[in-house]
């Protein structure tokens, strides 16, 4: 079920807002004629829909009308896919004039609800959108189209010795422009920051249909307003990229990580700064799991990945990565803080281990990036991915377990498990709880808003990396203040006076 938009802060808003959004009633339902009208701008392969005369069987919409958990049930009775960016103005356009709401979707891999219709919206899917348009191997700019799968761009630039500036889990089936509209974060964020950094221009069709051409390949262009940072996880409200161009950085010569075992969660942060300190310039990654989460990895055959009996009673665990020049000093580094590590008169680590092959390096990975799938296998997650001080991952972990026990929600018939994983580096914990029998209004109750006020009395954000989407739209509240919240209104009010771009998702309805 969708999260409900609280109503008190609904009217709240709807006191303050000059520039009110017109909600869902002012949307229509496609009909016959405006399926007629689609079959002029697409291949009758490119349009599904459960209307006459196309009738497809609601199975053939599932892909575009269930999220990636489980979680979020769209009501959309027609997906376009469309090849072209002139096809995707000519729809928009169209739309714009029936005022029929649109959701823009890629890989349909996040996490937040945000690319499923909540209610009558088509499903306009880029996935069809998916040729490389340029690679320059001299600066390493690429340039594609939105619907390329991450995987695939970086196979594409691998042969040029590059890659893609982000990697996550989902790589096999997330698409750039799903990636740019959420402005995913992912694994090598430590190293190459953002993509409000790494984006260097962008195809936008706007909610009436004008293409904004902003796919530029400069590094440095200070020609005024630079809006092709408004789309980069506007999660689809401003408009819909279909081209995207994109800083990709030299493939590191050597690759090197350890997997590493800690007595107590408050070792994490003296960890942090002394591999920092050893390893300077070539740390690339440093991630965490806590051993609710690692424990899961195991029984879901992530593993062993360090000799049970050393790793005996350790709390949690940390993923290191080295990205560097020359493997040998890059070894000899590592090994050297292994060594200072495990001899340490009072070690802040039990073991640790190094990884010796291509195939060991990736199995180490492979325990922190299929710990989202192994969730899936266990139940229904619901999934908080917060900015918090580094200092409070445990701390928030522990507050959550607590609650759930005070209420009584925790076990088989509730809540089974409370595991944090994240990005330490980057301040991300990804705090999951589990729900082994699906989700039930009274365990979100339990979760909502207790999280995002203790998010909020650290300071922090309620959405690191994977955006709001329809799950945290009346969440946004506890990361931004009403001033902030007004203008993004505004900006949206600007560029979608209708608001039929991705309706409901981001800025709480008014
Ligand atoms: P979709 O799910 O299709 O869409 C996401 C949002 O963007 C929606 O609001 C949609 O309307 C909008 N959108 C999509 N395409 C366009 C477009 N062309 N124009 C305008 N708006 C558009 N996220 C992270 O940040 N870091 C991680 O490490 C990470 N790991 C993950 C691991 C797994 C196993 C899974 C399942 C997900 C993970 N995610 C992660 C979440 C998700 O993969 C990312 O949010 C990803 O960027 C979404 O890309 P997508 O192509 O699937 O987008
Ligand atoms: C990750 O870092 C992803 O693995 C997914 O952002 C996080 O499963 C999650 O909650
Ligand atoms: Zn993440």
């Amino acid at each position: 079920m969708f999260s409900l938009v609280r109503g008190s802060v609904c009217a709240h808003l709807a006191r303050r807002h000059a520039h009110s959004i017109p909600s869902f009633t002012h949307l229509n339902a496609v009909t016959h004629d405006d399926l007629a009208h689609f079959a002029k701008i697409l291949p009758p392969n490119a349009i599904l829909s459960t209307l006459p005369p196309n009738l497809n069987s609601a199975d053939d919409l599932v892909p575009y009308n269930v999220d990636w958990m489980g979680k979020y049930h769209g009501q959309a009775t027609t997906v376009l896919r469309p090849r072209t960016t002139q096809q995707v103005s000519d729809i928009v356009k169209f739309c714009a004039s029936r005022r029929i709401g649109i959701v823009p979707q890629c890989g349909n891999t996040g996490l937040v609800g945000g690319s499923i219709s909540l209610q009558k919206e088509i499903v306009l899917s880029l996935g069809a959108m998916n040729s490389v348009r340029s690679f320059d191997p001299v600066s390493g700019v690429l340039a594609a189209d939105a619907g390329c799968i991450l995987e695939s761009l970086s196979d594409y630039i691998a042969r040029y010795n590059h890659i893609m500036p982000l990697d996550l889990g989902a790589k096999g089936s997330c698409q750039i422009g799903g990636n740019i509209s959420t402005n995913a974060g992912g694994l090598r964020f430590l190293r190459y920051g953002s993509l409000h950094g790494t984006v260097l221009g962008l195809e936008v069709v706007l909610p009436d249909g004008t293409v904004l051409d902003q796919l530029s390949t400069l590094r440095k262009d200070n020609t005024g307003y630079d809006l092709k940072q408004l789309f980069i996880g506007a999660e689809g409200t401003l408009g819909v990229i279909t081209g995207v161009s994109i800083l990709t950085p030299p493939a590191p010569r050597a690759s090197n990580n350890i997997f590493l075992a800690l007595p107590h969660f408050k070792n994490v942060l003296p960890l942090f700064q002394t591999v920092k300190r050893q390893l300077g310039e070539i740390l690339s990654a440093f991630e965490y799991i806590d051993r609710t989460a690692y424990d899961m990895g195991l029984e879901h055959g992530l593993g062993p990945i360090l000799n049970p009996d050393e790793v005996g009673d350790a709390q949690c665990f940390v993923l290191a990565e080295t990205s560097g020049g020359n493997h040998d000093h890059d070894s000899e580094k590592l090994n050297n803080l292994l060594e200072s590590l495990m001899s340490a008169d009072e070690p802040l680590i039990y073991t640790g281990t190094l990884s010796q092959s291509p195939g060991q390096f990736a199995s180490l990975w492979a325990l922190r990036e299929g710990l989202t799938e192994c969730l899936q296998k266990e139940g229904k997650p619901y999934k908080y991915d917060l900015s918090v001080p580094l200092a409070e991952f445990q701390n928030v972990v522990d507050a959550v377990r607590a609650r759930l026990i005070s209420k009584g929600l925790y076990g088989d018939h509730g809540i089974t498990k409370v595991m944090g994983y994240g990005h330490v580096g980057d301040g991300n914990l990804h705090l999951n709880a589990i729900a082994k029998y699906g989700y039930r209004p009274e365990l979100e109750a339990a979760l909502e808003p207790f999280i995002y006020e203790l998010v909020a009395s650290h300071k922090g954000s309620v959405s690191a990396e994977h955006g709001i989407g329809s799950m945290k739209t009346s969440a946004l509240r506890y990361s931004k203040n009403d001033v902030s919240i007004e203008w993004m209104r505004k900006i949206k009010h600007v560029f979608d006076p209708l608001n039929i771009m991705n309706p409901g998702k981001v800025l709480p309805s008014v």
